[in-house]
């Protein structure tokens, strides 16, 4: 073996737990940006755990959604999108499709705790956390202004 094949199998030794540790983020990076983007939300207040029930941002998987992100998967559309996972990067009409399924189920209550989808990403509530509920006058004031 000679000295840059060595050198190329050190760094795959030293680089391929990082890429395993990574890579499950990236293939959902651009829905999530598409998502921030699409209701304006700011980064820290949504992360993975916007759709997925996830400690570790590494695990954030298809497995470990939360009763907002089985919703927008249970979009017809969303099968499209299905087993695209690793570094796999979406392309635009993806991330529209992807999109699509998310106003899909604005008008839902995906955990149950008496605010819309829409209603909760508006007042910066978590759809998919029940633990997290709109405050009611707050609630109260954005259904007044509509
Ligand atoms: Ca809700």
């Amino acid at each position: 073996m000679n000295r840059i094949a060595t050198g190329l199998l050190a760094a795959g030794i030293v680089l391929a737990p990082a890429a395993v540790f990574f890579a499950p983020v990236f293939a959902q990076e651009g829905f999530l940006k598409a998502t921030r983007k699409h209701y304006g939300l700011a980064k820290e207040k949504a992360g993975c755990a916007l759709c997925h029930e996830v400690k570790d941002p590494a695990d954030a998987k298809g497995h470990n959604l939360n009763a907002y992100g089985k919703d927008i998967q249970r979009q017809p559309d969303f099968l499209i999108l299905m087993g695209k996972e690793g570094d796999y990067e979406f392309t635009a009409e993806e991330v529209e499709i992807f999109l699509a399924c998310v106003k899909a189920v604005e008008k839902v209550d995906s955990d149950g705790d008496g605010a819309t989808n829409a209603e909760e990403l508006s007042l910066g509530t978590n759809p998919g956390d029940k633990a997290e509920a709109p405050e009611a006058e707050k609630l109260k004031a954005l259904r007044e202004k509509k």
